[in-house]
Formats: C-alpha cells, sequence, structure tokens
C-alpha cells in the first residue's frame, strides 16, 4: 500500500516537475523570439494599431478547452507551446463593440512544429476568415487571419499543432482587435446665444468637439457616463454649430443645432 502511494506522490511531483520545466522553456524561448520581427507582418497590413506588442503573456495549462480557455485581452501577444502529444490551447478574448478581428499566428520554420489556429464561438463553431495573409521571413513562418464585423461576445482562438505532437517549441499569437463602431448616441443640450458651455450625452470617452464651420471652437473628453462639457466663446443667434463625437479609434458622429 505504502509502496502505492509513494509510486503515486511521485508521479504527480514528475509530472508537476514536467509541466514546470516546459512553461520555463517555453517562458525561455519565447524571449528568444524576436516579437519586434514578429510584428512586422502585421504592421504590413493597413489599419492595425498594435497596442503592446513588445509585452506578452505566456499560456497557462490546463488550457484545452473552452471551459479552462486562458484569458486573452485584446491587442495582446500569447507564447504558448505545445507541451504534451495532443496538447490544445484554447484562448478566450472579448469583443464589447463591433470591430476587425486579426489573429496572428508565428512560429519559426525550422522548429518542430506547425501551428494551426481558429476563430470560434463557445459552441466551436467555426468563423469564416475574411482575409489570410501570409509572410515567411527569416525562417519566421506568420499567418494573419482577418474576421471583419466580429460582434460582440466571447469568443475563443484554438491553436494547435497540425501533427497534434509534443514538441515544446514556442509559438506566439498575436490578437488585434479594431474597433469600427461610431458612438452610437449624441445628444447635444440647447445652444443659445448666451451659451459658453455646450453639454450633452455620448459615449463614455468620445472625444468632442464643436465647431462653426471648419473652425473648432472648442474640445473635451466625455467622462465615463459620457457627460461631455466643451467651453465655447458665445455666438450669435442662427449659427449652425456641428458637434462630432469621436471614439479612440476615430469612428465619428455628427449632429448640427442652431444657436437659439
Ligand atoms: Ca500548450
Ligand atoms: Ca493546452
Ligand atoms: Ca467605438
Amino acid at each position: 500500500m505504502k509502496k502505492v502511494v509513494f509510486a503515486l506522490v511521485s508521479s504527480v511531483l514528475l509530472f508537476a516537475l514536467t509541466f514546470a520545466s516546459i512553461s520555463t522553456e517555453t517562458a525561455q524561448a519565447a524571449t528568444e523570439v524576436n516579437l519586434t520581427q514578429m510584428k512586422l507582418p502585421l504592421l504590413k497590413q493597413s489599419s492595425i494599431k498594435l497596442a503592446s506588442a513588445d509585452d506578452y503573456i505566456v499560456e497557462d495549462e490546463p488550457n484545452d478547452s473552452i471551459r479552462n480557455a486562458n484569458k486573452l485581452p485584446l491587442n495582446t501577444t500569447i507564447a504558448g507551446a505545445f507541451s504534451t502529444d495532443f496538447d490544445k490551447d484554447m484562448y478566450k478574448i472579448a469583443v464589447k463593440e463591433t470591430g476587425t478581428l486579426r489573429i496572428a499566428g508565428s512560429y519559426y520554420g525550422s522548429s518542430s512544429i506547425e501551428l494551426i489556429f481558429g476563430l470560434s464561438d463557445k459552441n466551436g463553431k467555426i468563423f469564416e476568415i475574411d482575409d489570410i495573409y501570409e509572410d515567411e521571413e527569416d525562417d519566421l513562418v506568420t499567418q494573419v487571419f482577418t474576421y471583419e464585423n466580429v460582434k460582440p461576445g466571447t469568443y475563443y482562438i484554438k491553436a494547435m499543432d497540425s501533427g497534434q505532437y509534443f514538441s515544446g517549441d514556442p509559438y506566439v499569437l498575436l490578437v488585434d482587435y479594431e474597433d469600427t463602431t461610431p458612438p452610437k448616441t449624441l445628444t447635444v443640450n440647447k445652444v443659445t446665444s448666451k451659451t459658453t458651455t455646450v453639454t450633452g450625452k455620448t459615449e463614455a470617452k468620445a472625444i468632442v468637439q464643436v465647431k462653426l464651420g471648419s473652425k473648432v471652437l472648442g474640445k473635451a473628453t466625455a467622462d465615463s457616463k459620457g457627460n461631455f462639457k466643451v467651453k465655447i466663446k458665445a455666438q450669435k443667434k442662427g449659427k449652425k454649430l456641428t458637434i462630432i463625437a469621436s471614439d479612440k479609434a476615430g469612428n465619428s458622429k455628427k449632429v448640427s443645432v442652431t444657436v437659439k
């Protein structure tokens, strides 16, 4: 009996040690991966706004199913490896506003892996790719999949080796998201010839400009509830002002008001 318990403990330990050393190796190998180089194929595509490709996180096993998928923030880089045969790595992403998703997967062509990956919903339904871009430079193999009009929701990225073999060689995934949704609301309170603060409501944190023709009379950022106050010089009755609310990605909504 004692022997069995000992055997169990040691196999658990061995298992834990194998995992610990694999994740350390993955982390070390990932630091050798040139993230700036990895970013290039992405940057070659238009309108890419990668926030933090120089920083990366490392996968956290077990992450083989939707239930234990690793949370992956948008505009983030993650490094992983296939640490056992049939290892699958699932990553969970949350999209808050309709936009474009670009997922780039890279690995070294001379290493022992051939990365395959894709985007699915929680039921495992695979999304069609709108655009595929492939690049191979200095041994670095990269594929960029573009998904357009991705609606708000939770999505999963599944990564695996094409042969489902264990190798421990690193791969890197970059998730780039571009907001394509303009602020939904923009209401402006009455503006009179005495008004020196234009107030109203729009999307939280939107930048609001008040313009007279092409001249910017004032500019302010909406608060976290979307309320804004833009200071302007009082305008004459009958003048037509344009109020423009823009989100961080530059999507904008405008309305016109006449000075009363
Ligand atoms: Ca893995
Ligand atoms: Ca895994
Ligand atoms: Ca937006």
